[in-house]
């Protein structure tokens, strides 16, 4: 196919073993050292033994998914200057045995953040959903975050009383977990650390965050690019602050900013179109057409939005126009080819997928989102819609 079909694979603990992974179409590897803790260095050999194990399942390791920034890092506290230098070696080691293109996020203390990670959805499917009274209700008896208050309305403050008053011990347990122990790499976050991480950012601005992300940049995207590689960033999942926290990688101006940041082809975007989608006044293509030559890697998913809520939709479904974003991402393609660059092709994945068919026959999977099924479904979904806007337009870039 044109566009590089990927899928994200956690490593030997995935419940999808590796070689089954060619059957889902994908030809690349979207994966990182889980077990390597954050701000740790990647050794060559750890690199390498990851890239053999994966081309011995006849794939190809394309995309670093993530390789982790140091909360230190964020917050700019002393210990960043070290962190920065261990991230660029690591950087060095992948250049030379590793895959090119890596991606990262800028999120302080949470990652994606959802409050129900097995909606039913009316086909029986589950889908991740995040719910706003839920949220709040987390955040204010469960998490009790001084000030939280602030941040919603009267009817979301009445509600959100009302639901926990509700809740059993158990779910009340569930929801804590589903909004913040799901990360993989990073099991068994307690309310206590999730208290200690934001006590870290206590006055944080916007622009000290984004200080901080220059400071990172300023030094990893020169490493990246003397290194062969590209750093890509993930956006903001939700696109908006939660928690009190200042995000910054969410809007169409954001890109803009972050671009300028550090004016450098190896300074990229992992266009993650679901997370961009779940806010209205998002329109997903036409971000993408803004920085389509730095895109180095996308993630192609989309979500519906109902009141504050939102769940993920089908790949195909939500408010993301999938056949005009890969049309677009198509032709983007068809340009760098015609410029002669080498990394002309961009690596998709389905990103998450809904949990169908036998992905609910068996135990949750440990890594939400990312059962095989659903993802394939997905996979093949785009796959097709790929086909056919080649075949219809372009039938000459096939050859
Ligand atoms: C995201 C993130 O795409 C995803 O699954 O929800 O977990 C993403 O992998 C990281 O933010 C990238 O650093
Ligand atoms: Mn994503």
């Amino acid at each position: 196919m044109f566009l590089e079909p990927t899928f994200r694979w956690y490593g030997p603990e995935d419940p999808v073993p590796l070689n089954f992974i060619p059957q889902t179409g994908a030809t690349g590897i979207v994966t990182s050292l889980h077990y390597v803790p954050y701000g740790k260095l990647w050794t060559e050999e750890a690199i390498l033994e990851r890239r053999k194990m994966i081309e011995a399942a006849g794939l190809t390791w394309s995309v670093v998914e993530s390789l982790p920034v140091h909360e230190d890092i964020k917050t700019g506290a002393p210990a960043a200057k070290q962190y920065i230098e261990v991230y660029k070696q690591s950087l060095r080691n992948l250049g030379k045995v590793g895959p090119r293109v890596i991606t990262y996020n800028f999120m302080p203390v949470l990652d994606w953040v959802r409050t129900d990670l097995h909606h039913r959805m009316p086909d029986g499917s589950t889908t991740l959903f995040f719910d706003e009274v839920q949220f709040a209700a987390f955040e204010l008896f469960i998490l009790k975050r001084e000030g939280a208050e602030a941040d919603y309305s009267a009817d979301t403050l009445h509600k959100a009383d009302e639901y926990f008053r509700g809740l059993s011990d158990h779910e009340s347990f569930r929801l804590r977990r589903s909004i913040i122990d799901n990360f993989p790499g990073f099991k068994g976050v307690t309310l206590e650390d999730v208290r200690d991480m934001l006590a870290r950012y206590r006055g944080f601005t916007r622009e000290r965050l984004e200080e901080n992300l220059y400071n990172f940049l300023s030094e990893v995207v020169p490493a990246a690019r003397d290194a062969g590689c590209i750093m890509v960033i993930h956006p903001d999942d939700p696109p908006r602050s939660i928690l009190g926290l200042p995000r910054i990688f969410s809007t169409i101006d954001d890109i803009q900013k972050l671009l300028g940041m550090v004016d450098d082809p190896a300074n990229g975007v992992c266009f993650c179109a679901g997370s961009f989608s779940a806010r209205r006044d998002n329109d997903v293509v036409r971000m993408f057409k803004s920085c389509a030559d730095r895109v180095g890697f996308m993630h192609l998913r989309s979500t519906q939005i109902e009141g504050g809520n939102f769940y993920e939709a089908s790949h195909l479904g939500g408010r993301v126009d999938m056949y005009e974003l890969v049309k677009a991402a198509c032709e983007e393609q068809i340009r760098r080819r015609k410029a002669g660059r080498s990394d002309w092709r961009i690596p998709i994945r389905p990103d998450h997928g809904p949990d169908i068919m036998d992905d609910l026959l068996k135990p949750p999977c440990p890594n939400p989102g990312y059962g095989g099924l659903g993802r394939m479904r997905g996979l093949a979904e785009l796959r097709g819609l790929e086909l056919g806007i080649m075949r219809s337009h372009y039938p000459a870039e096939l050859n």
